[in-house]
């Protein structure tokens, strides 16, 4: 029997564990599948860990999410097409839900497909060597695993091998001169875990992405004294509020006092390195290792999912992220497909070329709005070979290119915004209480109907 190994129980393991759930459940047979997980329990970036640096089996530690996260997109663009958000809560609930309901809602899906058994937990892949030639289709894949409860490795044949760890893990940790000698604490947003650390404080960001933008209105949120933004790019541009302020790019620090590229300077207790990740697979030799920065596209990937150089080796989630869980659904459905046989494969070259035009396109992106329906138009590709349920990409575009008007409106205020369920056709209600208010970020309190008394 044909067997595949699935690296990580995260978003896009799981989609590929539905995804061959779903083929089985109408009736086709399915390889043996086995998902490996290096922590105890499944979801992922969602499954929040208050650990940082190594776990309990000095593994490094996964886990990048932070107390009171809250989505920082509206779930309509994410709801998987086979499982709505209504069908899971069994009602309608607010646009940008915490991070434990949505955890709940992954979770959701594949309790009810049944594939927990399919996974083993604290199992980390140590290395996956190839023993054929590249391409020739005839080779079987050697993982190699550790199983941390036993404390032994072993290794096992594969037909197929599906990467599903994720890239927003390894932090990107670059040096300022004067770092070393910082009188205060310098963290990479990876290891941040709670914004009350920094009450009254005085803090640097460095960055100007996701992390950067929503570490800062945490902290905010949680009663930070002074947030200040630094980065290469120019400016965020929302409209901060009074106590926050953009700066040019540092250049070093002395003592507690940090210096910008204009010359001004600010004094802050707490530094924080939102400057992204890296995508690391140390237990992938050179020949299957995909090297990438965090982009919309990713060279030597057809499709966006398959090993151009060992088409049996496939990679899920591996691009910068407008559209999460239902595109890593959509690269999964088609990762399985070609593995069933459902989809042929074109030549090397043809692949390539395909390859190439998606990142020609990418290269000549210049708005959001233009990413937005670059990411659309890609997963679209993907639902249009597969039965992964068709669902309104246009529609979610538009949502997207909604959501950014209203971040550009109100940064503090557009998770207080709704919108409409692509599957249901339901408009998401208001939650009880608006998110800069809205302290306790548990899923009991945000799933009541009404503010819990003291607030929500
Ligand atoms: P991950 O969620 O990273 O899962 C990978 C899994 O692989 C993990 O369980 C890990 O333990 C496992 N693994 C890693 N190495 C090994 C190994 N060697 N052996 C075995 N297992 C291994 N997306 C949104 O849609 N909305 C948001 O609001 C949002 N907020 C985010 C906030 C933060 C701080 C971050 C970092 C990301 C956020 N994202 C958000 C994006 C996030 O990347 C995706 O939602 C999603 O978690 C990606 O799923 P994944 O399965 O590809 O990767
Ligand atoms: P991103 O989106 O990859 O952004 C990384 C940011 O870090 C970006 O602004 C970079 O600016 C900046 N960066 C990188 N290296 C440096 C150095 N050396 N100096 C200054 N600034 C630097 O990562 P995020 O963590 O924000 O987001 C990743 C995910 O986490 C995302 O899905 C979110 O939902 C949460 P640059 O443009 O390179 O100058």
């Amino acid at each position: 029997m044909t067997r595949v190994a699935i690296i990580g129980a995260g978003p896009s393991g799981l989609a590929m564990l539905r995804a061959f759930a779903s083929a089985a459940e109408q009736g086709a047979e399915v390889p043996e599948v086995i998902c490996f997980e290096k922590q105890d329990d499944w979801g992922g970036l969602w499954n929040y860990t208050w650990r940082t640096g190594v776990d309990e089996y000095g593994e490094s530690v996964h886990g990048s999410m932070y107390r009171y996260l809250w989505s920082n997109g509206p779930k309509e663009c994410l709801e998987f097409a086979d499982y709505s958000f209504e069908e899971h809560f069994g009602k309608p609930i607010a646009s940008y839900p915490p991070r434990e309901v949505l955890w709940d809602y992954i979770k959701g899906r594949v309790d009810k497909s049944g594939v927990r058994d399919q996974i083993r937990f604290r199992t980390p892949v140590r290395e996956v060597v190839y023993d054929g030639t590249a391409g020739d289709g005839a080779g079987m894949f050697t993982v190699t695993t550790h199983d941390l409860d036993a404390g032994h490795t072993s290794s096992e044949k594969f037909d197929h091998v599906v990467v599903a760890s994720g890239h927003f893990s390894v932090p990107n940790v670059p040096h300022y001169p004067g770092f070393e000698k910082f009188l205060g604490r310098i963290l990479h947003a990876h290891d941040f875990r709670d914004a009350m650390e920094f009450t009254g404080r005085d803090i640097l960001i460095v960055g100007a992405s996701y992390s950067a933008e929503d570490i800062g209105s945490q902290c905010h949120k949680y009663g930070a004294n002074r947030i200040y933004c630094t980065s290469r790019a120019g400016t965020m541009g929302y409209d901060w509020p009074d106590n926050w302020e953009e700066l040019p790019i540092l250049t070093h620090v002395d003592g507690n006092t940090v210096h910008f590229s204009d010359g001004q300077t600010r004094d802050v207790h707490a530094i924080i390195l939102c400057t992204g990740y890296q995508h690391h697979f140390p237990y992938l030799p050179d020949d299957l290792r995909l090297e990438t920065a965090n982009r919309l596209w990713v060279s030597g990937l057809y499709k966006g999912v398959v090993w151009e150089r060992n088409p049996k080796l496939f990679y899920l989630g591996m691009h910068d992220q407008y559209y999460t869980f239902n595109m890593f659904d959509a690269q999964a459905w088609y990762a399985r497909d070609v593995m069933l046989g459902r989809i042929e494969l074109p030549s090397t070259d043809e692949m390539a070329a395909d390859g190439a035009a998606w990142l020609e396109r990418e290269g000549a992106l210049t708005t959001a709005y233009e990413e937005i329906d670059f990411q659309g138009d890609y997963t679209q590709v993907l639902v249009d070979e597969t039965d992964y349920p068709d669902f309104d990409i246009p529609r979610v575009n538009q949502m997207f290119k909604d959501w950014k008007g209203h971040k550009k409106a109100d940064i503090m205020g557009y998770r207080d915004l709704g919108f409409t369920s692509t599957l249901t056709g339901t408009m998401a209600p208001a939650h009880h209480t608006p998110w800069l208010d809205a302290l306790d970020d548990s899923m009991a309190t945000y799933l009541l109907d009404e503010a819990p008394e003291g607030g929500g």
